[in-house]
């Protein structure tokens, strides 16, 4: 397959509210998203870094650099004939998952329409729906929290993730498993605490949690090896992951007992998949993160959520939860059951609503072979 013509737009979409981690507040969506047209089909993939080098050391400036600079060169030179094809075109690149990931994103659409499935079909998932949850960013007080709470849960949402920090933690943590005694709960430190907050972190350790998200540094595997025996509750890691043997270190090394996999932070869907096979062979559980995506990152997200080692409800919410306006024809919404249903037209089976995507564009650009 040869890739004719590329695409590629800065977008930047508001979100119905401010999400706050343990270090940083962001307001809008910015992402990159990736056009590609071959064979007179149009294939889409999304970036998921956003405008600041915060939860890692990719941006939206750093993406399209990559992106222009290198692998859109690439792309349009090679022939495509499958994913390792791309992968092998782009290989001698170090780092930049999120950039290898987005454009992979769009590779695997087109490759899989040509194929007349829908990517679902294409990797191998099942089922129709996939369970979900709601990621809740630190609010401005406890009560405050609580009721953003009782709001998702009226919506549906049957398993909650609390975002903490050091001071919002403990406290915010028991008010909620205190309000809802049964609630699937679990939260995220993004990387905030150290091996020395073990003791504090204890404190979590009687509230039932179904794990506790990155407590410490993104390139800490071993502290966190350190801190999983001195807690009953699931390490769950998330910055930490890069790729598959990062998954092999740190279940070798005791660092966690389920992985959160993101598939733009392991350099692509393809690496996604490894880990989650190695995670299923050994009976380790995983669950598929969000990074506040589009519509378009998000159905990529909800067919990959469907492979079976996918035993934990994903941070995959409504588009409602994240925008007022979605870049998608048709939003996904939450069923009565707090799933998701997993779109079944060829690809990522969803709509692009050009009018949405051009109208939040804030910088764009097409690249043809030479
Ligand atoms: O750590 O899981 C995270 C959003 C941006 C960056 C990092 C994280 C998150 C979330 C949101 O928790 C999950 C979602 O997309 O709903
Ligand atoms: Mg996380």
């Amino acid at each position: 397959m040869k890739i004719e013509e590329v695409t590629l737009r800065h977008i930047k979409l508001p979100y119905v509210s401010p999400f706050q981690t343990s270090r940083w507040t962001e307001y809008d969506r910015e992402c990159l998203i990736v056009q590609l047209r071959a064979d007179g089909l149009t294939g889409w993939g999304e970036c998921v870094a956003g405008h600041v080098p915060n939860y890692s050391y990719e941006s939206t400036k750093t993406n399209w650099h990559i992106l222009e600079d290198f692998i859109i060169p690439e792309v349009l030179k090679a022939d495509l004939a499958d994913i390792p094809a791309y992968r092998e075109a782009i290989g001698y690149l170090t780092g930049h998952p999120m950039a290898k990931a987005g454009m992979e994103m769009a590779v695997w659409d087109l490759l899989a329409q040509r194929a007349g499935v829908s990517l679902q079909k294409f990797i191998g998932g099942q089922g129709d729906r996939v369970r979900v949850g709601v990621s809740v960013g630190i609010q401005k007080t406890t009560d405050k929290l609580l009721k953003v709470v009782e709001k998702y849960l009226a919506d549906g949402y049957q398993r909650v993730k609390l975002k903490i920090k050091p001071g919002r933690d403990i406290g915010d943590a028991t008010a909620v498993r205190g309000a809802h005694p049964d609630l699937l709960l679990q939260v995220d430190g993004n990387s905030v605490y150290r091996l020395s907050d073990a003791e504090h972190l204890k404190g979590l350790d009687d509230l039932n949690l179904l794990l506790i998200e990155q407590p410490l540094g993104e390139d800490d595997l071993i502290d966190h090896a350190k801190l999983q025996p001195q807690l009953k509750t699931p390490v769950c890691l998330d910055e930490s992951i890069t790729s598959a043997t990062h998954a092999r270190w740190a279940l070798e090394l005791g660092a966690c007992r389920v992985i959160n996999i993101k598939p733009g932070r392991v350099s692509g869907l393809h690496e996604a998949i490894r880990i989650h096979d190695y995670c299923y062979e050994r009976g380790v559980p995983v669950w598929m993160g969000g990074m506040l995506e589009t519509g378009i990152g998000r159905a990529s997200n909800v067919a990959v959520a469907s492979l079976p080692g996918f035993v934990l409800p994903g941070d995959i919410s409504a588009s409602a939860r994240y925008f007022p306006e979605d870049v998608i024809e048709e939003p996904f919404v939450l069923n009565p059951d707090s799933t998701l249903s997993v779109p079944t037209g060829p690809g990522l089976g969803v709509r692009v609503k050009m009018e949405t995507l051009e109208r939040m564009t804030l910088r764009k650009e097409t690249y043809r072979q030479a």
